[in-house]
């Protein structure tokens, strides 16, 4: 075989550490962040909903929402003051078998999550589907403790963790991006760890 001179095999891409920029690596412990009260109401009672640009709003019981097939994620979640938990494992539903129920309008383009508190936080549509964000109700086997957004909450793991809305009611589908509480506050309207979208502005 020919040698071409000069010609260079190309490098491998770097590999990505396992933290992202500017992380650290909790350990076993798992920090509390909360900027509300942690609220009590029993699981029998919750109801989780998608509404705003969806073809047939939806609301689920508890019942109704463990009669569906399970999902499970298993892997890192980051939190924007810095601290990283790695191979962590929730359960609950995969938020993409949920919209296929509430079928979102092809209009909509951004998801604004509300917690049963009045904590909301906006992502982009894109970012809950293709099986990136989940509803979930436990951790590590056990029932997601309350202080932790128990009974239920959302988990979308590739950003930063302030998107994952403990004490979850309700996912409003929107044509336009609205802010939610921290992002009005000036956290970033996407929040990428990688890219560290931490700051409206970052990026
Ligand atoms: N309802 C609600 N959800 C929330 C928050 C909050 O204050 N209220 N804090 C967010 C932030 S900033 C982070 S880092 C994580 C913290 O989740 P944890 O307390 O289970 O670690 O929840 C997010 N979801
Ligand atoms: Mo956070």
């Amino acid at each position: 075989m020919p040698v071409t001179r000069g010609f260079h095999r190309r490098r491998p891409e770097p590999e990505r550490g396992r933290l992202p920029p500017g992380q650290y690596d909790t350990g076993s412990s798992w920090p509390v962040l909360s900027a509300e009260a942690t609220p009590h109401q029993p699981e029998e009672s919750w109801t989780f909903s998608i509404d705003g640009l969806v073809e047939s709003p939806h609301t689920w019981t508890w019942q109704e929402l463990h009669a569906l097939p399970g999902s499970t994620y298993f892997g890192d979640i980051h939190c924007v003051t810095t601290w990283s938990k790695l191979d962590t494992t929730f359960s609950g539903v995969s938020v993409d078998d949920l919209l296929a129920v509430a079928e979102p309008d092809t209009s909509a383009a951004y998801v604004l999550a509300h917690s049963v508190t009045g904590y909301t936080t906006n992502l982009p549509l894109a970012d809950v589907t293709g099986g990136r964000a989940w509803v979930v109700w436990s951790f590590d086997g056990k029932p997601l403790p309350r202080q932790h957004g128990g009974p239920l909450r959302l988990l979308v793991p590739h950003l930063y963790f302030w998107k994952s809305a403990k004490w979850l009611s309700r996912l409003e589908l929107m044509t336009e991006d609205r802010p939610g509480f921290w992002e009005q506050n000036g956290y970033h309207d996407r929040g990428d760890p990688w890219r560290e979208q931490r700051y409206q502005g970052d990026d």
